[in-house]
């Protein structure tokens, strides 16, 4: 019986949630509307459709495709994007776009093409659009292309990436293994 605890401490410490991060910091030739928010808006961490939170990117002082770069401190393992799509206009957001993931030495280590959708009314929160795709590791830009948008250009709340978290030593999934490894050791 002390074989099967030592086997679902293993599993309880695995967690497969996904975890959110907001990049670092971004660059972009991309201008957001004067009369609206810097693009840095749309790594501010706040998702919601109040004034301030989101940029608008019309095509009369934007071209299509638009590009718009972002940057992790520490280098990451991301597997999906979350977009924040749209913002409290509707019929103004990104369609389709390609995100390509950079070392920190500027190599290409793999892209994604996806295609977003319009909020149905004004955005919530909790109304955004998410995409997953295989781990991408050592990842430290990603170039967001955005090529088409809905009507006149895009208004953007936010963006963040699904990263993969690294596990600590310490942590009780890697103790439980560690005790999973042993028991199976013991029993040959
Ligand atoms: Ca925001």
């Amino acid at each position: 019986m002390k074989y099967t605890l030592l086997t679902f401490t293993a599993l309880s410490g695995v967690t497969f949630a996904q975890n959110f991060i907001t990049p670092d910091s971004l660059s972009s030739t991309a201008t957001s509307n004067p009369t609206r928010e810097p693009l840095t808006a749309i790594i501010d961490g706040v998702t919601d459709s109040s004034l301030g939170q989101g940029v608008h990117l019309d095509d009369s002082t934007n071209t299509f495709p638009l590009d718009i770069s972002f940057a992790f401190d520490t280098p990451q393992k991301i597997n999906g994007f979350r977009l924040w799509n749209g913002w409290n206009y509707p019929g103004s957001s990104v369609e389709d776009f390609t995100l390509t993931f950079k070392d920190s030495g500027g190599s290409v280590l793999g892209s994604f093409s996806g295609t977003g959708s319009e909020p149905w009314s004004v955005a919530s929160s909790s109304d955004f659009n998410d995409f997953s795709f295989a781990a991408i590791d050592n990842v430290s830009s990603i170039d967001w292309t955005i090529i088409s948008t809905t009507v006149g250009g895009c208004e953007i709340r936010e963006v963040a990436f699904s990263a993969v978290p690294v596990p600590e030593p310490s942590s009780p999934a890697l103790l439980g293994l560690a005790g999973l490894a042993l028991v199976l050791r013991r029993r040959k």
